[in-house]
């Protein structure tokens, strides 16, 4: 792919590295608003490589058959490439087993798919769900509905002012009734990343799973569910250069395998009668339908570019320009980076003093950069932090300095128009 350069510890210093990597993103070489376009949307939703575009383009010009049914040769050729993915995902999370892995819609799904399966079938009136102030709406409202059929207490784990979890807190909020924790990894809204294994630790000596959401963590930090001891873990594949339409939920094998299906059809069964129906093993159980093949297969060719740059590289590369660009905002008058100042990922949440989020949002699209202005999915957070919503820059490794140089003419373009 980078031909002629070596993948090794000082490729972060290495500019032709970096540009011979962008290159392979055909989205961010063009114009928006007659200014080259900076992406600085990545939480929301990452860009994709040729490499992938062009395993999608393969398997829909070539490969395309249904799986796990067919005894011709195409629909078992769709089948191994599916089941390929399954490993690969195994493998670049640290999964024990491929089982542990199931593909789901995305990360909302997933959690969903914990909430029906697990949640409906062990949560009990007077029990708790703990959540903390960081998480996404999707890890509050499938809990929200549980605990409201159920007659269980939703509990929540206080921040601090920079958003983070504090320890103690954390373990505070456990109690005899916690049923289950739903935790996230690194916050979309903030960058913060979470001591998930010393969490999951606290909650393991009280007996209680955890749910990691790892939607911002699996594309940027490298993960290792069995290093965190995670109980389930979630996360989409549109946010680590694959396609939409597609996530996982890894689960530990014994949680899967005591869980209730989330949806009853074909592929899940073993034998099916009037009276009675007996399902498949994990993780077929999880996988009524026919499930999105060419997205599967896409997020096999995503892992596979980020494994060959190293998810080490790309943590050091989002580093440094999260470093960069936080040093010059911060020399800036009137604006103010919400959230902690170590211990983050490459998040950028804006609050301008005197502006809306969303004239700053506008202000910078006509500059040509991509940002989100909003609450971000995190409308509890943003209470807690005391704002509206935040205008927020999210950095990936394919962006670059000059990326950065336009988020900062852009800010100033903000002050020049309000001040
Ligand atoms: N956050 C953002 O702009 P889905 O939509 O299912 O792929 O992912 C949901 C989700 C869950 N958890 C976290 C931490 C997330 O960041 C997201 C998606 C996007 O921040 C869209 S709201």
């Amino acid at each position: 792919m980078h031909e002629g350069l070596k993948i090794d510890s000082e490729v972060h210093a290495n500019a032709p590295f970096w540009k011979a990597v962008r290159e392979q993103f055909p989205v961010l070489h063009q114009e928006v608003n007659g200014r080259p376009l900076a992406y600085l949307d990545n939480a929301a939703s990452s860009q994709m490589p040729q490499p992938v575009i062009d395993r999608l383009v393969q398997y829909q010009s070539h490969e395309h058959a249904n799986i796990h049914r067919g005894v011709h040769h195409l629909s078992q050729l769709a089948t191994d490439h599916f089941e390929e993915a399954r490993r690969a995902v195994a493998r670049f999370i640290g999964a024990a087993e491929d089982r542990e892995c199931i593909f789901t819609c995305g990360a909302t799904d997933a959690i969903n798919l914990v909430m029906h399966g697990y949640g409906r079938k062990f949560v009990e009136e007077g029990d708790e769900i703990l959540v903390t102030e960081l998480e996404h709406h999707s890890n509050i409202v499938p809990w929200q509905m549980l605990c409201e059929e159920k007659g269980a207490e939703l509990r929540v784990v206080p921040i601090t002012d920079d958003g983070r979890i504090e320890a103690d807190a954390f373990a505070d909020a456990l109690t005899d009734r916690t049923k289950l924790v739903g935790l996230i990894h690194v916050s979309n809204a903030l960058g913060t990343i979470n001591d998930v294994r010393g969490l999951v630790a606290l909650a393991h000596e009280r007996g209680v799973p955890v749910l990691v959401d790892g939607s911002q963590a699996v594309p940027h930090v490298g993960v290792d569910v069995g290093a965190i001891d995670a109980d389930f873990y979630a996360f989409s594949s549109h946010k680590m250069c694959g396609p939409t339409g597609v996530g996982v939920l890894y689960g530990k094998a014994e949680h899967l395998e005591a869980m209730q299906p989330y949806r009853g059809g074909g592929s899940m069964i073993l034998n099916v009668t009037f009276e009675e129906t007996t399902y498949d093993v994990i993780p077929h159980k999880f996988e009524a339908g026919t499930p999105p093949i060419l997205g599967v297969i896409g997020l096999g060719a995503a892992i596979a570019f980020l494994e060959e740059i190293g998810m080490e590289n790309i943590a050091i590369r989002e580093h440094e320009l999260l470093a960069e660009a936080t040093e010059r905002i911060e020399a800036i008058d009137g604006v103010r980076i919400l959230g902690p100042k170590q211990d983050k990922a490459a998040v950028l949440s804006l609050d301008f003093e005197g502006v809306h989020p969303h004239d700053v949002g506008t202000i910078l699209d006509q500059h040509g950069v991509a940002i989100r202005a909003g609450h971000h999915c995190t409308q509890p957070l943003m209470e807690r932090l005391g704002v509206p919503a935040t205008a927020r820059a999210s950095l990936a490794f394919y962006n670059d300095e000059n990326d950065v140089d336009a988020l900062i003419e852009a800010i100033g373009g903000v002050r020049e128009i309000f001040g």
